[in-house]
């Protein structure tokens, strides 16, 4: 039995050594070349910064674009990191990145941090990132209509360590011209190519599901039927207005409140088919926990996006646990370069140890006895086996 005043180290410390599953990144396996990102010049660029850039930085975007990503990645230090301090979350993340490879987390410029990740070679660096990270395997966004991307899958077997997702934004966003028996053929020969763990789509807060319109179409007669089929989930990424301001082009996009009425007829209408769902705006959180209690094929996961940062992770966490008990996935990274995962698990950690150990010593006062054995059950349901279950049936 565990005293009340030890439960948050206690639960820090399973935490700490839960290895989690991070089920939606950008990453990429390292047979995929240049596609993977790692290295300081990359996440300096993340977007993330570069949409803080703007607003500290005497630079306007057009003078921005046409530089390198060495100099872009100058400019970012400067401004936000030497000219500010940098407190913001995004910006917080890299001093975390650096000080986990034992750097001066004060340098004026990057040169030693440049001389620091040359000297890396990528099979060691990645499996040491993984294990300062605390994380057993990733899930990638692999879009079949890539143009770079497509063509490698025709010779390549990635590292077991990353499991594929088919990201259908293309095909079912923008004009392309499958019809639906075309699209039903294209995502059944690329799910089973790259044995896709799920299929995913990030959707505008307009998104209304019945509707008379062509994204409806694909996805009733191509997507979920073939989702059914292959028994894996459909990740449905819901809120996202892409490029308000596309002057700042990747950090232009925003978020909007949606409907999820759409996803209550989904979640009834295809009783088949499971539904991984994650909802950017945080008006949309409570909602969601309501639809999840109703349909079990319903998975909320993660805080994305402008979600992820530790007001937002503690309260939607805490909602959800309070909602659906251990039945979510609380968080994935969204990590574009490598080191990111880092920071990004050393701060859901972080933030999450007291809000599950809040939730303990309530169910202590209540009358129950908790155990540490019982604390790892629950954190490897929620960071690992409901994942695991969803997609590996
Ligand atoms: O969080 C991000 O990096 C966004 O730009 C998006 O990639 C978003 O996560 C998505 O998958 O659409
Ligand atoms: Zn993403």
């Amino acid at each position: 039995m565990i005293e009340t005043v030890k439960l948050e180290s206690v639960v820090a410390d399973v935490l700490a050594s839960t290895q989690v599953v991070d089920i939606h990144t950008h990453l990429f396996a390292p047979e995929f070349g240049s596609l993977g990102l790692w290295g300081i010049d990359h996440l300096l660029t993340y977007h993330y910064l570069e949409a803080e850039l703007f607003r500290s930085a005497p630079i306007r975007p057009e003078h921005y674009w046409p530089l390198t990503t060495e100099k872009r990645a100058d400019v970012i230090w400067k401004w936000l990191f030497v000219e500010n301090n940098p407190i913001s979350e995004a910006t917080r993340g890299v001093i975390a990145v650096l000080q986990a490879f034992g750097l001066d987390t004060c340098e004026r410029t990057l040169t030693r941090y440049r001389d620091f990740f040359r000297g890396q070679n990528l099979p060691e660096h990645l499996t040491r990132v993984f294990e300062l990270a605390g994380i057993e395997s990733v899930v990638m966004t692999n879009d079949p209509l890539d143009p770079e991307e497509a063509p490698l899958w025709d010779s390549l077997k990635p590292d077991p360590r990353f499991h594929a997702a088919l990201r259908l934004d293309r095909l079912l966003n923008h004009e392309t011209p499958y019809n639906s028996a075309e699209a039903r053929r294209l995502v059944e020969t690329w799910a089973t190519r790259i044995r896709a763990v799920y299929m995913a789509v990030s959707l505008p807060d307009s998104f209304t599901f019945p509707a008379q319109d062509r994204r409806n179409q694909l996805l009733t007669e191509a997507v979920l039927p073939v989702c059914r089929d292959l028994d894996i989930p459909l990740s449905l990424m819901i809120g996202v207005r892409r490029q308000v301001n596309p002057a700042i082009q990747l950090a232009g996009d925003a978020s909007g409140r949606a409907d999820l009425r759409s996803i209550e007829t989904m979640c009834r209408e295809f009783p088949g088919n499971r539904f991984l769902v994650s909802v950017l705006s945080r008006e949309n959180q409570h909602e969601l926990c309501v639809y999840a209690r109703k349909f079990a094929n319903l998975m909320p996961f993660g805080c994305w996006w402008f979600l992820n940062n530790p007001s937002m992770v503690e309260e939607i966490t805490r909602e959800r646990l309070e909602m659906l008990g251990t039945s979510f996935i609380p968080q994935h990274s969204d990590a574009r370069v490598l080191e990111q995962i880092i920071y990004k698990w050393r701060n859901t950690r972080r933030t999450l140890a007291p809000v599950l150990a809040n939730a303990y010593r309530l169910l202590a006062e209540d009358g129950r006895t908790i155990e540490r054995a019982a604390i790892q059950r629950d954190l490897q349901r929620l960071f690992r086996t409901n994942f695991y279950n969803w997609t590996s049936r």
